[in-house]
């Protein structure tokens, strides 16, 4: 495919609730779209980074800076036949996973429209929906936590996650559990925790959680076999895997049992895909993680995790949980069984609410091979 043209928009999306992980309290996500025009298709990707460095060090502001000086006016200079042809062009730029993964998704867009084919086929997908959850942001007290837990599960869904922080952990766990001994339940704790002080987390242990994800800092490892070691209940890792070589070092060094995947985190849909294989040889589950997707990103996930060993519901919620509106005109609902239909359409199999996006809109550049 000839790239001829690539828009940048940073969106300031407007959440109905606001968000509290461990990290901060949001009213407002903000993310970049990529809009890549090759041969006369245009195509569309969401590039993740948020507006602070709290989850992950990249930025709007970091992704922006890659996009625009080094990953596109890189793709204007060679011929991409394949999204996987951009992730080893690429390979020089040290790091900045989400701004890569923004620029690739656009191009798997643009061919699954070339192409004709939904990109759950371009990825290897089987699934045509699938099972998910719902991610809660940490609440003031634990019963605050319980009643909006159950107002997800009124609305049909199956597994729910609580973020969790030192002091907001184990009675807001034990209140839900106890109320709902069956429920798939499982906690986040985006890094808040060390070694010594995860200790607090034992009586977590308890409660037959499905994973406890992140509770150590991204780049400790080691410290994360370290827990694992003291817990019967599987560590999940989200933050701490940037690639296939992370995942495949994570599990050698047994520092989790179960591997959350977002394509961003990673570099893209084709790294996911890897790791998937990986841990598929190995009989480790993986599921899709969220980063609070528009439309775009969301359909992404949708194909992503319909690949056979996603065997844990996503963190890919209905779109009505999260903005007052949304990007696409299409907007994915939830099934009475707590699964989301992928998109079958060609690329993502969503289309763009013009409207929206403008008011969404804070700064727009347009790149081609004359000005990149
Ligand atoms: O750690 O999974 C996370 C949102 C922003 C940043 C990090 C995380 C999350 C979520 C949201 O948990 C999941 C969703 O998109 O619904
Ligand atoms: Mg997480």
């Amino acid at each position: 495919m000839q790239i001829e043209k690539v828009t940048l928009s940073l969106l300031r999306m407007t959440l109905k609730f606001p968000f509290e992980t461990s990290f901060g309290s949001i009213d407002t996500r903000d993310c970049i779209l990529v809009e890549v025009t090759a041969d006369g298709v245009t195509g569309y990707g969401e590039c993740v980074a948020d507006y602070d460095p709290g989850y992950g060090y990249e930025t709007t502001g970091t992704a922006w800076h890659i996009l625009e000086e080094f990953l596109i006016p890189h793709v204007f200079r060679q011929d991409i036949t394949h999204p996987t042809d951009f992730m080893n062009l690429v390979e020089w730029v040290r790091g900045h996973q989400m701004a890569k993964a923004g620029l690739e998704m656009a191009l798997y867009d643009v061919l699954g429209k070339q192409q004709g084919k939904s990109l759950r086929q371009l990825l290897g997908g089987e699934k045509d929906r699938v099972p998910v959850g719902v991610s809660i942001g940490i609440k003031p007290s634990p019963q605050a936590m319980l009643d909006v837990a159950a107002g997800y599960l009124e609305k049909g869904y199956q597994r729910i996650k609580l973020k969790i922080k030192p002091g907001r952990d184990v009675a807001e766990t034990q209140l839900v559990r106890n109320t709902y001994p069956d429920l798939a339940l499982q906690v986040d704790a985006n890094s808040a925790y060390t070694l010594e002080t995860a200790e607090a987390l034992l009586p977590l242990d308890e409660l037959g959680l499905l994973l406890i994800e992140q509770p150590l800092a991204e780049d400790d490892l080691w410290d994360h076999s370290q827990l694992q070691a003291q817990f019967s209940t599987p560590i999940c890792l989200d933050e701490s895997i940037h690639s296939p070589r992370h995942a495949r070092q994570a599990l050698e060094m047994k520092a989790t049992r179960v591997i959350n995947i977002k394509a961003g985190r990673v570099g893209g849909l084709s790294q996911s895909v890897s790791i998937h294989d990986l841990c598929q040889e190995q009989a480790v589950p993986v599921w899709c993680g969220g980063m609070l997707e528009t439309g775009v990103g969301r359909a992404a996930n949708l194909a992503l995790a319909s690949l056979p060993n996603f065997s844990l519901p996503g963190d890919i919620s209905a779109s009505e949980r999260y903005y007052h509106e949304d990007i696409t005109n299409e907007l994915f609902t939830l099934n009475p069984d707590s699964t989301i239909t992928v998109p079958d359409l060609p690329g993502l199999g969503v289309t763009i609410n013009r409207p929206a996006l403008k008011r969404a809109t804070l700064r727009t550049e347009i790149f081609t091979s004359e000005n990149a």
